[in-house]
C-alpha cells in the first residue's frame, strides 16, 4: 500500500483544497492529511473561521482521505513520514522547494499546481464585501 501525506489548514474548505486532496490520492492508495491545530495556526499567523476539530471533521469526510492527524509544529513532518511509512509527500506549489531538504532520502516530495482564483483569504474578502447584500 502506497501511503501519501499532505499538510494544511483547510479552513473554509473549498475546491482548491478538494483538487489538492484528489490529486494527492491519485499518487498512491492511502492518503493521510495533517490538519493544522489552532495553536499551530497561531504560529503561522493564520486566524481560522473553523476550529481544528471542525476542520478535521470536514477533511475526514472527504472521500479521498483515509486518515487525519493533527499538525502541531513545522518540524514534525520527517517524524510523521517515518512513523506512518509514507512514500509520497505532497503540497501545493506555493510551497515549492520548502520541504525538500528536511525530507530528503525519506520520501518522494511532490508539489502540485495550485487551483487558480480561489483561496480562503479571497472567500473572506468576498463575504466582507457582500456584507450589506441580502441573503
Ligand atoms: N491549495 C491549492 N490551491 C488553492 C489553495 C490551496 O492547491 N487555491 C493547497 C495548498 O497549496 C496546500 C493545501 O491546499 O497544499 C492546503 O492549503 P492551506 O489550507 O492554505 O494550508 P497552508 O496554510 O498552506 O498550510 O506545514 C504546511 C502548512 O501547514 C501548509
Amino acid at each position: 500500500m502506497k501511503k501519501v501525506i499532505t499538510y494544511g489548514t483547510f479552513d473554509l474548505f473549498h475546491v482548491g483544497h478538494l483538487n489538492l486532496l484528489r490529486r494527492a490520492k491519485e499518487l498512491g492508495d492511502y492518503l493521510v492529511v495533517a490538519v493544522s491545530s489552532d495553536g499551530f495556526n497561531a504560529v503561522k499567523d493564520k486566524r481560522c473561521a473553523y476550529s481544528c476539530e471542525d476542520r478535521c471533521a470536514i477533511v475526514k469526510a472527504i472521500k479521498y482521505v483515509d486518515e487525519v492527524i493533527v499538525e502541531e509544529r513545522w518540524e514534525q513532518k520527517a517524524e510523521d513520514v517515518r512513523r506512518l511509512g509514507i512514500e509520497v509527500f505532497v503540497m501545493g506549489d506555493d510551497w515549492k522547494g520548502r520541504f525538500d531538504e528536511e525530507l530528503k532520502g525519506l520520501c518522494e516530495v511532490v508539489y502540485l499546481p495550485r487551483t487558480e482564483n480561489i483561496s480562503t483569504t479571497s472567500i473572506k474578502i468576498e463575504i466582507r464585501k457582500g456584507d450589506g447584500a441580502k441573503g
